[in-house]
């Protein structure tokens, strides 16, 4: 089903028209904050002035100069240069969805934060981005992804900033600015964008071998996710939460999607950034409107508060470190719907600022270094992006738990505040005027525990392990991930112009795994340096994403080929059983328009020179077309081939496949007589498994 779109209505005019009629003006209470809200029905200036004409500046004669006296078009051109606001420093493209946080309650024992206590249903807006790109970027680049929830629960805003991979590269926040700027373009030739495979990237990682565990993951195919929908999310460094009975333990946040955690290959990567540079965006908002909401559920690693804040040797406080699910279960405690596509860009999605210290009672944070300085820097960083102070009166960032704050004046300040006592002790405030909570009113009070230790700039000693868990990740990988790890690896190595920057490279890999440093060698054409990896890890196969059952299909697009005269029967009821699955059917024919059959017809949705396989999970060759070739249709297919995806047909469509050379005997081909229950369900299956992974080798560990 296509995107809804509002019906289209007559083009407003804009000037140069006939003159409405005199209205008289509308009530309105002066200098009400409801002036800004665009109430009136007719163009005004931003003071409400009523415009006649606003496609023509104001001249001396129609060829003069233009006039100084021209408010209208000095305000708003004036207005219009200053539409933008400083992109993001990091995670600059986004998009993003509104939704609901449905507890369900099973947390209640260890945490006293009350969205999380059972049945509470609290409103969320999620925003999902890139790292390193910039605004304007490609959505299918090799990166880390953001995964930022902004719960407005009723006791204030908790911000759970988080990203789909749960180890960072560096320990201590102190290195972010080293990370950034060497993961960012290169400062003299500005290039290359939103991507690490260049020489300052691979110079710093191999230096600062802290990173090796997150750029195995950046490696994997966990860095270029199908959609938003299919990836985990993580809260990356150990929580604190207190239960009402100030009891403490340690948790590590997860999402877990409902529809799997699932990848793209990178040549569709690479491809959708030329074709469709907004792939997730687009994928996000199509998926809402087309009634299929993302889902995740919320997990806790629920561990004892220590005195060594470690659980099983592992060191909770050094975020470049996992708790394997094996040894700490995941709990689900809620789940998360994303039903709501956002009206504005702009006022919501850019203008959101999340911050990790907006935490609730009952929610703390640890001691871990990177986790630290993000308080600071979260807050600090939404002075110059938006503006001033005054950032959580902006709709999206306003809390909808009741506010009541001495905080005064500053840049762009919305709020008409009464009053002459903004200060606290005062014996001169009014009714209404705030007074300090008690903690039996919800106030958030610290769970006191004992700091102390000398004033050094140094790291505990557990944290010099780089390269346990970097083996760890390794192991837990099955043979076609690994392939992919190591391809991946061999591309960004590549990249580089600096050889010794290669070499310390491989160097650092020989100290992860010999076969790993040995084939990424190998495609380098360098020979492979010896290493001390860690001899047997014990692998986590929660790690790995191959599925051998299938998962759901909702959110998945199905394209299926057809021309005049094909199976239209067929295509209505192909399109009723993947409707069912929440997932979408796109017609897709040599041109656009309508297909025919008799009397029948159905409108085109895509033709071969709008499409690429890269829009497709799956592509069904309609019956009735049996000569149906072209050369566009040949590449869709064998690029879905090469990229494990299902690809089936029926009927005489199956003739279809064999002229473009499809091997329909290969793994993941579906074929039918007839569209019928048995052939549907065989279809949503395969679909359901993501990829026929076997038609590129062996899937085993
Ligand atoms: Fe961020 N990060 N970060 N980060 N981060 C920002 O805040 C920063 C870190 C993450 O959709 C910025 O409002 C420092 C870890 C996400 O709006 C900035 C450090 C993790 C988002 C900032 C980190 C993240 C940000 C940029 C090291 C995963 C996007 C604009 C101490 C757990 C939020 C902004 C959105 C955004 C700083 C480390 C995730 C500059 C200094 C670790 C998902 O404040």
């Amino acid at each position: 089903m296509p995107p809804k779109r509002k019906a289209s209505r007559a083009p407003r005019r804009s000037s140069a028209a006939p003159a409405a009629p005199a209205r008289q003006p509308e009530e309105r209470p002066v200098g009400a904050a409801e002036g800004r809200l665009q109430t009136s029905s007719l163009l005004t200036t931003a003071q409400g002035v009523r415009l006649p004409d606003t496609d023509h500046s104001l001249k001396a004669g129609p060829r003069g100069p233009s006039l100084m006296d021209d408010f209208h078009l000095r305000e708003k051109i004036t207005h219009f240069d200053h539409e933008r606001i400083p992109e993001r420093v990091v995670h600059a493209r986004g998009a993003a969805a509104h939704g609901t946080f449905t507890a369900y309650g099973n947390a209640g024992s260890v945490t006293r934060a009350g969205f999380l206590q059972r049945g509470r249903e609290t409103p969320v807006f999620v925003r999902f981005s890139t790292v390193l790109g910039s605004r304007g970027s490609a959505d299918t680049v090799r990166d880390v992804r953001g995964f930022a929830t902004k719960f407005y629960t009723d006791e204030g805003n908790f911000d759970l900033v988080g990203n789909n991979m749960p180890v960072f590269f560096i320990q201590d926040g102190i290195k972010f600015p080293d990370i950034i700027h060497a993961g960012k373009p290169h400062p003299d030739r500005e290039i290359p964008q939103a991507q690490t495979a260049h020489d300052t990237f691979w110079d710093f990682v191999s230096l600062h071998t802290e990173a090796t565990h997150h750029v195995l993951w950046a490696m994997s195919d966990r860095g270029i996710p199908r959609s938003y929908r299919t990836m985990e999310g993580f809260g990356v460094h150990t929580f604190r939460l207190v239960n009402a009975e100030n009891e403490t333990c340690l948790v590590k946040f997860h999402w877990k999607p409902v529809a799997g955690v699932h990848s793209l290959v990178w040549e569709e990567a690479q491809l959708a950034a030329g074709t469709d540079p907004d792939f997730h965006r687009r994928d996000l908002a199509d998926g809402i409107d087309a009634g299929a909401p993302l889902e995740f559920e919320l997990g806790l690693q629920i561990m004892p508060d220590s005195d060594d804040q470690t659980f099983e040797g592992i060191d909770l406080l050094d975020p470049t470190k996992i708790v394997p699910e094996e040894l700490c279960e995941v709990q689900l405690v809620g789940k998360l719907t994303l039903d709501r596509n956002p009206t504005n860009y702009f006022a919501e999605t850019e203008q959101v600022a999340f911050h990790t210290g907006n935490l609730v009672s009952g929610i703390e944070v640890t001691d871990d270094p990177l986790m630290q300085a993000r308080l600071f820097s979260y807050l600090d960083t939404q002075l110059t992006r938006l503006g001033g102070p005054n950032f959580t009166q902006l709709p999206i960032n306003c809390p909808h738990a009741a506010v009541n704050d001495n905080l005064r004046d500053g840049m762009h300040q919305t709020a008409v505040h009464r009053g002459v006592a903004p200060y606290l002790p005062n014996s001169l405030g009014q009714e209404g005027e705030p007074v300090p909570a008690e903690v039996d009113e919800g106030a958030f009070v610290h769970v006191p525990r004992e700091v102390s230790g000398p004033k050094v700039r140094a790291n505990p000693a557990s944290f010099a392990d780089h390269f346990s868990q970097a083996a760890l990740f390794w192991a837990s990988m099955t043979a076609i991930e690994r392939a992919h790890i190591v391809e991946a690896f061999t591309f960004e190595l590549s990249k580089c112009y600096e050889q010794p920057i290669r070499e310390r490279m491989l160097g650092v890999l020989a100290n992860v795994a010999t076969d790993l440093c040995t084939a990424v060698a190998a495609g380098l054409g360098l020979p492979a340096p010896s290493g001390t990896p860690a001899t047997d890890p014990v692998p986590s196969p929660a790690l790995s994403q191959i599925v051998e059952t299938p998962g759901p299909i909702a959110g998945r697009v199905i394209g299926v080929i057809a021309d005049d005269g094909a199976d239209l029967a067929g295509i209505t009821k192909l399109r009723r059983a993947v409707e069912a699955k929440g997932a979408v059917l796109r017609l897709v024919a040599p041109s656009g328009g309508t297909i025919k059959r008799g009397r029948s017809s159905q409108p085109v949705e895509r033709t071969f020179l709008t499409t690429r396989s890269i829009e497709y999970d799956a592509v069904v060759v309609a019956a009735g077309n049996p000569t149906l070739t072209d050369p566009r249709l040949t590449v869709l297919l064998g690029e879905l081939f090469r990229h494990c995806k299902v690809i089936a047909a029926w009927g005489d469509g199956v003739d279809v496949l064999t002229a473009a050379g499809i091997d329909t005997t290969a793994p993941g081909i579906v074929l039918g007589d007839t569209i019928a229950k048995p052939y549907t369900t065989e279809l949503v299956a395969a679909v359901g498994l993501h990829r026929a992974w076997d038609r590129s080798g062996p899937t085993s560990r």
